[in-house]
């Protein structure tokens, strides 16, 4: 299926310069298992399961072959909602074996989330567990079918033998196509779907395995939910499974957990957001009799770390720390394994391509030559536009990915991240859409009217902060009732308000015209 096309001239380019290879996911997968050095070792290991290259190729084989017996066709989405176990992988890479389009959820969201991601790729199946923990997602799965009518299969990975069939021939994907839909951490409710190429994202892929130093005796583990882009490619388990290395999972990142698993597995890389990272250097500093002696590096991004907190990870835990700043959509940045300690601890990185092109901007898009200013970006593995196109606003005229983010660029070309409009809170790298969160809130008979702003916390970063006016001033709405109201709209936990304010009116704007924009701004400098 086609994506929004760079401009030819580019096009031609990131061929020319080999940054686009005419490689698919597929082949990779092939290759390794292909590969006598390869075939034998370590691909995915879970707390269950353990897999070689060659055993991982077979399970896919037969997934792709049972799928299409099951009637699921090439360019179909498939919506995917699976913890961190070694059945990701297998789902994943059989829908790139038949050519399907894996959309990548994630296990927190809710019936809201997933009916609107569902709708928008048209999918006609959804692969999720029977339940996690106390949330049953078969229930979930099958509530979202009802509302969505494309919907024809939905698939319980933990008996994904019931789907399998002896392998067949497919088609090869051509790389230049789509691959999957990412989703956005954007500022709208419903994620928007983010359509990545083989030939793009493998170069983001391999670029990431350069920068991170990532080779076949890289063991990475992924304990953030491995469907998003961070865990996922940064350099992520694309990376590790590029370089012929391996893969091992964890459904909780609790260092009781995670720990086990990086002492089992040898593991010697992983991502964290800076709220984990925390948890993690406070729980080293405090003593630990988990040997975490293999672990090398580790990457902090999502969210804003810290400088204090970054200049503590690297003793804590005895690694090198890669600062990452990326995007679903595309650009990723990151600190270099031998760039000088005050650049790591207090930047976060520089693109991770010479082809990336940066440029700062005004609100109105006037370019600032020294900012801060509006990041906005073009290059090998940036969208042109999102798929189903529901956001335009969101690319200048000329191409460019407008990211939203303020940064500032020290003189040697690193980012500081200074923030970015209102619009949407970053809890600890898990993104908040003020405007959906107000919309529920305002359905609520209690409430008026409400505006959502980011407040500051230690731990996550920003919590997310309602301003309440009172339908009636006698019955104010509390916390627990606003918080089990969103709840039950279905939306992921990590959407509810951690605060309510009540106030009677919102501040003066001093502009005739009011803003909920400019209101999110007053209020959040209070
Ligand atoms: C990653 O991807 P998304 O799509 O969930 O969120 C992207 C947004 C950025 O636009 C920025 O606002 C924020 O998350 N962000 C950071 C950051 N890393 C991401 N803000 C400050 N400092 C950082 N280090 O979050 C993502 C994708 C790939 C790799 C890493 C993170």
């Amino acid at each position: 299926m086609k994506v929004a096309p760079w401009p030819q001239e580019l096009i031609d380019r990131y061929r020319a310069q080999g940054l686009w290879r005419g490689e698919t996911f597929d082949d990779v997968l092939r290759q390794r298992a292909a590969d006598p050095q390869v075939a034998t070792r370590t691909a995915v290991v879970d707390a269950t399961t353990s897999l070689t290259y060659a055993e991982l190729d077979e399970h896919v084989g037969r997934l792709a072959a049972g799928l299409v017996a099951l009637g699921v066709g090439r360019d179909d989405r498939v919506l995917l909602q699976i913890p961190n176990q070694a059945e990701y992988v297998i789902v994943v890479f059989a829908l790139f074996r038949m050519g399907a389009l894996p959309v990548f959820g994630l296990p927190a969201h809710r019936e809201n989330e997933l009916v609107g991601i569902a709708g928008a790729a048209d999918a006609v199946a959804i692969v999720s567990p029977r339940r996690i923990g106390a949330v049953d997602h078969r229930a979930l799965a099958e509530s979202v079918a009802a509302q969505v009518p494309s919907v024809r299969h939905l698939i319980d990975v933990d008996d994904l033998a019931s789907v399998s069939a002896d392998p067949i021939e497919h088609a090869r994907s051509d790389p230049s196509e789509m691959a999957f839909l990412q989703l956005s951490g954007g500022s709208t409710g419903i994620p928007k779907l983010i359509p990545r190429t083989h030939d793009d994202y493998l170069y983001s892929v391999i670029r990431s395995n350069e920068v991170c130093g990532v080779t076949a005796d890289t063991v990475y583990l992924a304990t953030l939910p491995v469907a998003h882009n961070f865990p996922m490619s940064s350099p992520g388990i694309l990376g590790a499974l590029y370089a012929g290395g391996t893969v091992a999972l964890t459904e909780s990142p609790a260092p009781s957990v995670a720990w086990e698993m990086v002492q089992r597995a040898g593991v010697t890389m992983t991502g964290l957001v800076p709220p984990l990272a925390r948890l993690w250097t406070e729980t080293a500093e405090a003593g630990t009799d988990f040997d975490l002696s293999t672990l090398r590096t580790v990457l902090v991004g999502g969210a804003r770390c810290p400088d204090e907190l970054a200049r503590r990870i690297g003793p804590a835990l005895g690694v090198t720390l890669q600062q990452v700043f990326g995007m679903a959509e595309g650009l990723v940045c990151y600190t270099r394994l031998d760039d000088p300690e005050d650049v790591v601890t207090s930047t976060q990185g520089r693109p991770m391509s010479d082809a990336d092109e940066l440029r700062l901007v005004t609100e109105d898009g006037e370019i600032v030559t020294d900012g801060p200013g509006f990041l906005e970006t073009q290059g090998p593995y940036t969208i042109r536009a999102y798929w189903a196109d529901r956001s335009p606003e969101s690319f200048a005229p000329d191409g460019w990915y407008r990211t939203g983010d303020v940064v500032e660029l020290t003189p040697e070309g690193n980012m500081l991240v200074r923030g970015r409009g209102g619009d949407r809170i970053n809890r600890g790298g898990e993104k908040v859409s003020a405007e959906q969160l107000e919309e529920e809130l305002l359905a609520h008979p209690l409430v008026r009217d409400a505006i959502v702003v980011a407040v500051a916390d230690k731990f996550l970063g920003e919590r997310t902060c309602a301003y309440v006016i009172p339908a009636d001033p006698e019955q104010p709405p509390t916390l627990p009732v606003l918080r089990k109201f969103v709840r039950e709209a279905g939306l992921a936990e990590w959407k509810l308000p951690d605060v309510v304010k009540v106030i009677d009116g919102f501040p003066e704007t001093g502009v005739g015209k009011v803003s909920r924009k400019q209101l999110r701004e007053l209020l959040a400098q209070n």
